[in-house]
This record gives structure tokens, sequence and C-alpha cells, in this order.
């Protein structure tokens, strides 16, 4: 990778990555870009940012060319719960920006690096829900899962039929402490750290002894990049990879926090289309092929993650001025 552009670069994994990338490749190397170019944003005060609509090719097309990019990496897209709430919508940005990226990688033409992420969203309840194989039956049934598992195909076709360099993860649900997530169904594991440093308490959406895989933001970065960089000739599963780092349910999360904050407490209070969801994904996938392939190695399990959270949370509310109990 020596010059990227990144859509939905604002976003929880987008504002991360970026910054990442600036740091490693330069910020004359990044092109950051998002729908919207807020004021007082590290990620447009930081380097590069334009506004660009993933949806209009035109735009997409001659920004990729004038900052003659050779690597796009493309995250702007709705997520399960919103994208169930506008699901014509979610099709339509989130196969219609993809459509774009691949179509502007081949224009630019071979051996373009593309990554779009995919998610453990692509399977469905029909999957062994323990230790998810990497290849197996994929029959989500949310249209969030539905556009994951057409991007998957429609990735590995843009690199079997033009030669784009395409490569992907499913990632499970995603945890920081910069950037919050929108419109997700594993956002109450970024939400718990929030309600438990401000009211010592957190009422959970998704029900107890509900397992998803995990994974803090650092190792996802790592992942992406690690991905970017491994050797094109040993990856057989490209679009895409199983990736995870753990798995737990909110009484475990909330067991770890509560081992820090003793007088933090659990409620349920359980959203019915997010708790659907979360019981249509499985418990825990296997990603040997992503350690054999290209070594992927995460580094934060639930106890280091927890420390780290409320840690880095601590010291966010202190420069933001906001309230921790
Ligand atoms: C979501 N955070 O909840 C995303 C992710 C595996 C979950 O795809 O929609």
């Amino acid at each position: 990778m020596k010059r990227v552009l990144i859509t939905g670069a604002l976003g929880q994994i987008g504002s991360e990555l970026t910054e990442r990338l600036r740091r490693d490749l330069g910020v004359d190397s990044v092109i950051a870009t998002d729908i919207r170019k807020p004021d007082n944003n590290p990620t447009v005060e930081n380097g590069q940012f334009e506004t660009l609509d993933v949806q209009d090719y035109d735009s997409f097309l001659d920004m990729a060319k004038r900052y003659e990019v050779d690597t796009i990496i493309h995250l702007a897209a709705l997520l399960s719960a919103t994208a169930e709430q506008r699901p014509a919508f979610a099709w339509q940005l989130n196969m219609g920006g993809l459509m774009n990226g691949l179509e502007v990688a081949r224009e630019l033409g071979e051996g373009i690096k593309f990554f779009a992420p995919s998610s453990i969203a692509a399977y469905g309840p029909d999957a062994e829900p323990d230790s998810t194989p990497q290849d197996t039956v994929m029959h989500p049934t949310t249209m969030y899962g539905v556009t994951k598992v057409a991007g998957e195909l429609l990735e590995n076709y843009y690199h079997d039929k033009y030669g784009v360099d395409t490569r992907s993860v499913r990632f499970p649900g995603l945890i920081s402490y910069k950037v919050e997530p929108g419109g997700g169904t594993t956002d109450y594991a970024v939400d718990i750290f929030y309600e438990a440093l401000k009211n010592k308490s957190y009422k959970s959406f998704i029900a107890e002894g509900t397992y998803m895989d995990m994974m803090y933001m650092d190792d996802a970065i790592d992942a992406i990049v690690d991905l970017m960089n491994a050797d094109s000739d040993r990856l057989d599963h490209r679009n895409a990879f199983n990736i995870t780092a753990m798995s737990f349910a909110p009484e475990e999360i909330a067991a770890a926090i509560k081992k820090r904050i003793p007088e933090f407490e659990m409620h349920y209070e359980v959203d019915p289309v997010r708790q659907g969801i979360a019981e249509s994904w499985p418990n825990s996938i296997d990603c040997h092929c992503a350690v054999d392939e290209w070594n992927f190695t995460p580094s934060y399990d639930l106890e280091r993650m927890t420390d780290e959270m409320l840690m880095r949370l601590e010291k966010k509310f202190e420069t933001e001025g906001m309230v921790a109990k």
C-alpha cells in the first residue's frame, strides 16, 4: 500500500484506520473521505480529507485518479440494526457503494488492492453455531448479512475476472473508545463501558446467554494492515477471512466490569429486533484460515480489553469534561 483512499473514514473503524495509516505511510499517502465534513474532527483536521458520496461513481473515480491511489479501503456502509430498519436503502448503499468501489479499482488497472469488510453477519441460523467453519452454508436472515454475502461474492468475482486484488475479513463485534459505533447489534458491548463509568449501571438490549464474537479495535486495525500487506499467493480465502478474538455473553462482560467497578449493576431490556439479529449469528467462529494464511494473531482478550476500555474512557471523559460518577 503506497497511496490509500478510505471511504467511511469518520466511522468507528475508519477513524482509527485513517490515524494508523497516516502514521505508517505518511499523511500525504492517505486520502480520508466520508459523506460529510464535520468541524473539529481529528480525522478531518489531521490530514487529507474530502467529502465523497460512494454512490456517485464519477466522483469516486475522479478522486481515485486525481490522488493516484493504489489501494481502496471501502468502509462506507450501514450496519445491521439500521439496515434492518431501512433494508432497501441498505441494499442500495451497501451494494451500490461496493460496486462503485470495485468498478473504480478495475478502471484504475491491474493489481489495485481493495478492502471492504464482511462480518459474522454473513452467517445465518442454519450454520453450525459453535466454532462456525470458514466454509459452510451462508444463509443470513438480515439485509445486512445478505449484503455481506453478496459483497464477498462480488469481491471474489472482481479478483478472478479483472485481477483486482480484493481482500476481506468477517469482522466480529468491534469494541473501541475513540468513535462510538452506530446502528449495530454488538454496540451493547461498547455502550456498557460508557454507562458503567457514567451511571455505574447498564440496561442491555441483548439478553443474557447471547454469545457473539468480539474484538478490540487495535486488533481489528492490525488485522486489516496485516491482511493488506500479506503475500497475495498465500490467500486462499481472500473474501472473506473469519477473524475473532473472544466470544462472550452480556453477563460475562458485566462481570468483568464489576470486578473493576464493584458497584456496577447490569439490567436487561431486550430489544427484540437486535436480539433476533444476534440469535441468527454464530456463538463463535473458527478463524484458523486467517492464522494459517496470513498469521492473524489478536492480542486482547476480555480481561485486557476491559482494563484498556475503562482506562481510556476515564481519560476521554476527563478531557471532554464528561462526568464519570
Ligand atoms: C453490527 N458491529 O453489529 C456490526 C458487526 C458483527 C457485527 O457487523 O452490525
